[in-house]
């Protein structure tokens, strides 16, 4: 189908409201609320952005925690109901939250009877599940290296994960062949690997070409994983990082975590003979970037385009002492002019992705790109950001370019618990608007 068929004035908006990729880390829990935040401060003000025709929750918390129960039951099992803390990966205590807690006390007897009938081959499933996560949690409280840990921290609720970005990629699916512009808004940023699938089982074997606005690199895979959280990891899995040749990095992951990560790298093409990734390096640019760790650095040396934040003179936007955003100021504030204007920034991406012969754009938007001064209701703000009228300008250049066709849009985390006074919602929702209202 021609991209001109997907007309951005016939938006359709995808809500995910959950955290869903580390619903059990504390704060994490808040993204589920994002979207219903953005819609409830639409409801109430004069222009009314979302309307029933238009509009689609398509991953509820509850949809949630049925996954996990489903999937993950066994190592949270005896942990939930008494809300004990969980061992993390990078070996920190993780907080089980409230609203989950809740949940499996609620449903704790339930949750054992569908493990019960899950391994009737087993003479006592009980039994072997509380050796299973007696083991689990040994082995992680002796060890502080990450290779030495188990495996199955390498990529933390990756099965229900999976099943989350299905749904997605099959409503992204389902709306571009609805000749409709699939506008996600979602938790955590790990969903974004189903919008890339929904697109690429749409264009088939057309090119798409990533605009990745992010504080952070998200380009993980279970092999240089530090803390095992899947929403690092959206960029690692339309790269198919670890299943393409080159050094995936240090961690070795068992073969099941092995099998579920090519899984959920193979979601655009399942039947494939040969594995292909969504997208390979050259499709990709990064805006604003300012974090990332061991192997997403080799990445960015490898070539991935990108326009980080910096202090120095290179290839960035320069973080700058903005008189319009007052929270930069004092002794500390190094923020110098630009080294290139925004409007460079916009265009050199642009142009990139045109020569690489791609033949549709996505951006995928996460709020910490902002600066975490204007945006603390977010998972983990990172300061030395984008300005609000700065992230909005990139936005615009995107949206309303004539060179590459924008064929989907995704923001995510938006955390209206870590929120101070509204401020984050209200700047996603200035920001949507902004692109709606530029049809
Ligand atoms: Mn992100």
């Amino acid at each position: 189908m021609s991209v001109k068929h997907i007309s951005k004035k016939n938006i359709k908006f995808l809500g995910v409201s959950s955290g869903a990729c580390a619903p059990f880390s504390r704060g994490k829990i808040g993204a589920e609320k994002g979207f219903k935040a953005i819609k409830e401060h639409y409801n109430k003000n004069v222009s009314r952005l979302f309307d029933k025709k238009n509009t689609q929750e398509i991953v509820s918390q509850k949809q949630l925690a049925d996954y996990i129960v489903e999937h993950e039951a066994d190592f949270f099992r005896d942990v939930a109901p008494r809300g004990m803390l969980v061992p993390s990966a990078s070996n920190e205590r993780l907080y089980f939250p409230n609203t989950l807690k809740k949940y499996f006390e609620k449903n704790s007897k339930s949750i054992i009877r569908n493990l019960k009938s899950k391994s009737k081959k087993k003479k006592d499933p009980l039994k072997a599940l509380d050796k299973f996560i007696k083991d689990h949690r040994e082995a992680v409280q002796k060890t502080d290296k990450i290779h030495e840990k188990p495996t199955t921290l390498f990529a933390r609720n990756i099965k229900y994960l999976t099943k989350v970005c299905e749904i997605i990629r099959d409503n992204v699916h389902v709306t571009l062949t609805n000749k409709k512009f699939p506008f996600v808004i979602a938790g955590d940023h790990s969903t974004a690997a189903g919008t890339i699938a929904g697109i690429k089982k749409f264009i088939g074997d057309k090119k798409l070409g990533v605009i990745w606005v992010d504080a952070h690199v998200d380009a993980h895979s279970p092999y240089s994983t530090p803390s095992g959280n899947m929403h690092g990891m959206p960029v690692g899995v339309a790269l198919g990082l670890g299943i393409t040749e080159g050094d995936p990095g240090p961690n070795q992951p068992d073969a099941e975590v092995v099998k579920d990560w090519r899984n959920l790298c193979s979601m655009h093409a399942i039947n494939a003979e040969k594995f292909k990734p969504m997208i390979t390096k050259e499709q990709l640019v990064f805006i604003g970037i300012r974090s990332w760790e061991g192997q997403e650095e080799k990445l960015l040396q490898d070539g991935v385009k990108h326009f980080k934040m910096t202090r120095e003179k290179e290839d960035g936007i320069e973080a700058r002492k903005g008189e319009k955003y007052q929270h930069f100021n004092g002794e500390n504030d190094r923020r110098h002019l630009r080294n290139h204007t925004l409007q460079a920034v916009c265009e050199k991406t642009i142009q990139h992705l045109k020569k690489e012969g791609c033949d549709y754009l996505y951006v995928s938007f996460d709020i910490d790109s902002i600066d975490g001064n204007i945006v603390p209701g977010t998972g983990t703000p990172v300061s030395y950001g984008l300005g609000v009228d700065e992230a909005k300008f990139i936005l615009k250049q995107i949206w309303t370019n004539t060179e590459v066709p924008l064929i989907s849009m995704e923001i995510v985390e938006i955390n209206p618990s870590t929120d101070v006074d509204k401020k984050t919602v209200k700047v996603a929702c200035e920001i949507i608007k902004s692109l709606v209202d530029n049809k």
